[in-house]
C-alpha cells in the first residue's frame, strides 16, 4: 500500500511562508469532482486500499519537529508501505529521508528543482529549505543525488555539488537526465519551482525557463529502479491562480502512486 500523508511545515522557508497550506490545496484538487481518479495508464490509483490517505501530521512548532517528522514517517512505513509526502516547504526531505533510508539503505534520489537546496546554511539556518540535500548528502544515507532542472544556483552550491558528487541536469538537458537515472531503490523529490512558473505560478521562489509538466512526468516514468518514496513540496497557495500549481501537484502524486 501507498501511504499519503501531509506534512504542513514551512518554518524554515527564507522567503515567506505558505507551503504550510499545501497538503490541504493538494488533497482537495487530488479529489476535486472535476476530474476522475485514474492515472494516465488508466489505474485507479485513489482507492483507499491503493493509496491511503493517511492525514497530517500535528507539529508542535518547536525543534523537535524534525524528529516528529522522522519518527512519524518510520510509523508509516513500518508496515511495509510506501510514503508520498505532500509538504511543506523542502525542509521537510531531510527528516523523511532520514526514515526512508532506515528501510531502504543507500537510496538514491531524484531531485526537481530549480535550486540545488544545498546549502551548508541558509542565513545561518542549517535545516533551512534552501539546506536539505547539504544535510543528506553530508550523511552518506543517499547512495547518489541527481538533479533535474536546476537554473538558480551560486557558486557555493557548485562547489557543494561537486564535493558530494551530485550530477545536476539544467532544464535543458532533459535528455541526458534521462541517460543517468539511478538503478535501485529511488526517491523523488519534487519542488514545484522546478517547474517553469506558466506551470506552477503558486511557489514561493519564481524562477524562469524550467521544465515543462510532461518533462518531469517524463523523467519520473523512466525511472528503472523501483520508486520506494517521493515528496511534493513548496506549494504555497496563497500565491496560487484558480488552483492551478495544486492540480500539478495532485497530478504528481496520482502519477507517482501508479508508478510505484
Ligand atoms: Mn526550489
Amino acid at each position: 500500500m501507498i501511504k499519503l500523508w501531509g506534512v504542513p511545515w514551512d518554518r524554515h522557508s527564507s522567503f515567506q511562508r505558505g507551503p504550510a497550506g499545501a497538503p490541504a490545496a493538494i488533497r482537495r484538487a487530488l479529489t476535486s469532482e472535476h476530474g476522475n481518479p485514474f492515472a494516465e495508464d488508466l489505474r485507479d490509483v485513489l482507492q483507499a486500499d491503493r493509496l491511503c490517505d493517511v492525514g497530517d501530521l500535528r507539529l508542535s512548532g518547536g525543534d523537535e519537529d524534525p524528529h516528529d517528522i522522522e519518527a512519524g514517517a518510520l510509523r508509516h512505513i513500518a508496515d511495509g508501505s510506501k510514503l508520498i509526502t505532500l509538504g511543506g516547504d523542502h525542509a521537510v526531505t531531510w527528516p523523511v529521508f532520514r526514515a526512508i533510508a532506515q528501510r531502504w539503505p543507500g537510496c538514491s534520489i531524484v531531485h526537481f528543482d530549480a535550486h540545488p537546496d544545498l546549502y551548508e546554511d541558509f542565513g545561518g539556518d542549517p535545516f533551512s529549505h534552501a539546506s536539505p540535500f547539504a544535510r543528506i548528502m553530508e550523511s552518506g544515507l543517499a547512495g547518489g543525488l541527481l538533479q533535474v532542472g536546476i537554473r538558480a544556483s551560486t557558486p557555493h552550491q557548485a562547489e557543494q555539488q561537486a564535493r558530494y558528487g551530485v550530477r545536476a541536469f539544467g532544464p535543458e538537458e532533459v535528455e541526458a537526465a534521462l541517460a543517468a537515472l539511478p538503478s535501485g531503490p529511488v526517491y523523488v523529490s519534487i519542488d514545484l519551482d522546478g517547474l517553469d512558473p506558466a506551470f506552477a505560478p503558486g511557489v514561493n521562489h519564481y524562477e524562469p525557463g524550467g521544465l515543462s509538466v510532461r518533462e518531469v512526468l517524463r523523467v519520473i516514468r523512466a525511472i528503472p529502479g523501483e520508486i520506494v518514496g517521493a515528496d511534493v513540496v513548496e506549494l504555497n497557495p496563497n500565491r496560487d491562480r484558480s488552483d492551478q500549481t495544486a492540480q500539478v501537484a495532485a497530478k504528481f502524486v496520482k502519477e507517482l502512486g501508479s508508478l510505484m
